[in-house]
């Protein structure tokens, strides 16, 4: 295979063979070719940043391995119900401030019941008005649940697949991943831009890796957002004692995901406290362009957004600014100063070594 060909168009017709060989290809090479790819379709110096917030905590019916909110493991995680609306508005006002361009919001459901959906609909509307792109991921959606989420304007879903279907059976036994294929149909019906991907880490194969990519790249349409996640492994859980995955297999599967859906934005998702600078560096040059930006994940913690902002300014990454265009600028002028405080934080740091 010839490391450096462009391969800037769309497929839907990927086999597994040739994503396995993109992953066998030396490491240089595939990066060579997902940052070749990066740069035809992206400003390659731009990550776009989103908030998570757990709108609904833990007691979980599903019994999904990884997760330490699934009722079925003692992870000592405290339960909560489904927040008071005015609170998720508060922590959206909050993420913007901050700089933030996507809001989501996350419930521990296998899927929403028909009384939750007139307060999901709500923080929905409520986060639009501020401003802010939102996106939930809520478990299963019916048709009619989706198209409700679509009138009160959600923008994004995420749904994931989580792993390739023969390696799904080992991680999920409560649904099925037809259903999972369902509900991103559904997604996609209602003309919601869909967020799937995975997590890697499991005690998946390289080709397991490869299916799960497969599988996302060959949808009729690609997801709009990808986010790869690195299993984070929690005391309590089926997985808690999994080996750590190898730094260079987790790069390698963010740029093949890069390859294989040139337009879609790759989110370097879960997994990043364990990440140092310099993976995060190559990770952002295999293609990743999105984060999650905030001390805090769902239940897990992320990396400060300053030490994010930090590392932003060290690589010379600006946010993505999505405010602009909507004549906004409120938020990007936040997080722009951030990035300037970090730069000159930077240069006081490095003329205070040099002294
Ligand atoms: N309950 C809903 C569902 O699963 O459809 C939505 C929330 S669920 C927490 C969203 C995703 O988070 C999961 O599909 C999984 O990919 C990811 N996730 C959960 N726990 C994780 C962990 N320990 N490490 C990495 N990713 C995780
Ligand atoms: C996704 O792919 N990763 C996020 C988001 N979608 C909802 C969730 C990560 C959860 C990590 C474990 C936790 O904090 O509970
Ligand atoms: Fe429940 Fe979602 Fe966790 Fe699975 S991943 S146990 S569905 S919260």
């Amino acid at each position: 295979m010839n490391a450096a060909a462009p391969l800037s168009f769309l497929r839907n017709d990927w086999t597994r063979p040739e994503i396995e060989a993109l992953f066998a290809l030396p490491f240089n090479d595939l990066l060579f070719r997902a940052a070749t790819v990066h740069r035809q379709h992206f400003e390659p110096n731009t990550v776009q940043v989103s908030t998570l917030l757990s709108i609904k905590t833990g007691a979980c019916p599903e019994d999904c391995k990884y997760c330490p909110q699934s009722n079925r493991y003692d992870t000592g995680l405290e339960p909560e119900k489904l927040m008071e609306v005015q609170k998720v508005l508060d922590e959206a006002k909050a993420a913007k401030a901050q700089g933030s361009t996507r809001f989501c919001m996350g419930a521990a459901w296998r899927s929403p019941k028909k009384k939750d959906m007139p307060y999901v609909t709500a923080m929905v509307r409520g986060v639009k008005e501020l401003g802010l792109e939102t996106c939930m991921t809520l478990g299963m959606l019916t048709q009619d649940q989706a198209d409700e989420l679509s009138e009160a304007g959600l923008d994004y879903y995420n749904h994931n697949l989580d792993t390739s279907p023969e390696f799904y059976g080992e991680i999920i036994t409560t649904r099925t991943y037809q259903d999972r294929l369902t509900t991103l149909d559904h997604v996609r019906g209602a003309g919601i831009k869909v967020c799937s991907g995975g997590i890697v880490g499991m005690g998946e194969s390289v080709r397991d890796r490869a299916g799960l990519l497969q599988q996302l790249a060959n949808l009729p349409q690609h997801p709009e957002s990808v986010p790869i996640n690195m299993l984070v492994k929690v005391e309590g859980t089926p997985l808690a004692e999994q080996q750590n995955l190898d730094s260079f297999d987790f790069i390698r599967t963010i740029a093949v995901a890069r390859i294989l859906m040139p337009q879609s934005h790759v989110r370097l998702s879960a997994g990043r406290e364990a990440m140092n600078e310099e993976m995060h560096a190559l990770a952002y040059f295999a293609g990743a362009n999105s984060i999650f930006y905030g001390e805090k994940l769902l239940t897990t913690p992320n990396p400060a957004a300053n030490k994010d902002m930090q590392l932003f300014a060290r690589l010379g990454i600006k946010p993505e600014d999505r405010a602009v265009e909507q004549g906004d600028d409120e938020a990007e002028h936040t997080l722009h100063e951030r990035i300037e405080h970090a730069q000159n934080d930077k240069l006081f740091y490095d003329a205070a070594r040099a002294n």
